[in-house]
């Protein structure tokens, strides 16, 4: 890790020096094992949380996308944009240019994806707020973990769905953002994950359980983030009062719930339709009405259709019979693992909280364990 953190100094500018710089240090205080569940974040209160209306939803619309190549010459193609993220207002317009920066757009699909001189920068998808881009290597593991998973993708969030029109100066500024992205809040809910507290003393991140263990033996669900925080939730005047037993525990769908509504900031809803601009409480709710695109929909051969995950897609499987062919599982894809696995993190019951370890069901989507056999979509907020 540290010959990889030397050669890349080298090779960068003053400023990426600086991003590198706290890097090195939070391995050499912490070790590369653990770095990602420990570094800083935002941390916003429970009351700075979105709570707004969602009764604003959005009109589906497609629309029409033009790119040009570097030399100049307009290509024009019809893309298809999400229903539920594209207000129908703007229409796409990807221009490429070759700007000061150096930055080169490129359409393909329903993504646009920018290069520089040294490659792969970023990729936006049309009506997702979620942005995939190039940034300091890393790798994810947890203890006892046999595979880990390291790249140079980090998760951003814009402030609205991607429309085709890419602002260069917060590319800019997020491609120099070293604080925590998607990935790394994930991690810092993993076994062996260090308690932190908030300025008012409050938990926001530790080694979570999955839920307590009910009057069967087996650990129940119900978890959402403001249970694990120990705070009553308001959703536009309705308040959720957390339950004592349930504190520090995110089931599966909480633990989705706690990374993008809490600490990232995005619309959350007690609802079961989030209109395509909240994220609703249960697994199945979030496929069917979250914000941003099914990148992978539920009834074509996901599993045929793995190569198109990104980082930071919410993989969703129907691995219980309980509730018929209903999808009742999320997780979060973290990336091809060091054994050429897709491999993703999610709360569950055997390893009573979020793991990305092969417990209670390999966290892969390929092969036959019980999650690869159940995958069956896949959404990019
Ligand atoms: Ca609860
Ligand atoms: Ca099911
Ligand atoms: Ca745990």
């Amino acid at each position: 890790m540290l010959e990889f953190v030397i050669v890349s100094i080298m090779g960068m500018n003053k400023r990426k020096i600086t991003a590198v710089t706290i890097f090195v240090t939070t391995i050499f205080i912490f070790g590369a094992s653990t770095v990602f569940a420990l570094s800083g974040a935002t941390v916003p209160s429970a009351e700075s949380v979105l709570t707004d209306n969602i009764n604003d939803q959005p009109v589906g619309d497609s629309a029409e996308a033009t790119q040009s190549n570097q030399e100049g010459a307009k290509v024009s193609s019809t893309t298809a944009v999400s229903q539920q993220a594209v207000d129908g207002q703007a229409q796409p317009t990807v221009q490429n240019k070759q700007v000061e920066s150096g930055l080169v757009m490129t359409r393909s699909g329903n993504t646009t994806v920018v290069t520089d001189g040294t490659g792969w920068l970023a990729t936006f998808t049309d009506g997702a707020r979620t942005v995939s881009m190039r940034g300091s290597q890393r790798t994810f593991s947890e203890p006892g973990a046999v595979y880990t998973v390291t790249h140079n993708v980090w998760v951003r969030l814009l402030e609205a769905p991607f429309k085709g029109v890419i602002d260069e100066a917060w590319l800019q500024s997020k491609v120099s953002d070293t604080s925590l992205d998607a990935l790394g809040i994930a991690m810092q809910y993993i076994s062996g994950a260090p308690t932190l507290t908030d300025a008012s003393n409050r938990t926001y991140a530790s080694d979570a359980d999955y839920g307590p263990i009910g009057p069967d033996g087996i650990r129940q669900e119900g978890s959402d983030f403001n249970d694990y925080l120990g705070v009553d939730y308001d959703y536009n005047g309705v308040s959720d009062s957390y339950e004592i037993d349930q504190l520090g525990a995110l089931d599966c769908s909480g633990y989705m719930r706690m990374i993008w509504g809490y600490r990232l900031g995005m619309k959350l809803t007690n609802q079961a339709d989030g209109m395509g601009v909240a994220l609703p409480r249960r697994a199945v709710q979030m496929y069917a009405s979250g914000p941003g695109v099914a990148t992978i929909a539920q009834g074509s051969d996901a599993r045929a259709n793995m190569a198109k995950l990104q980082p930071g897609d919410l993989v969703f499987s129907d691995a219980s019979t309980d509730d018929g062919t209903a999808i009742d599982h999320v997780g979060l894809y973290l990336g091809k693992d060091s054994a050429g696995n897709y491999r993703f993190i999610s709360s569950r019951k055997t390893a009573n909280g979020p793991t990305m370890s092969d417990i209670g069901g390999k966290s892969v989507l390929n092969g036959t364990g019980l999650y690869a056999k159940s995958f069956v979509a896949a959404r990019r907020l």
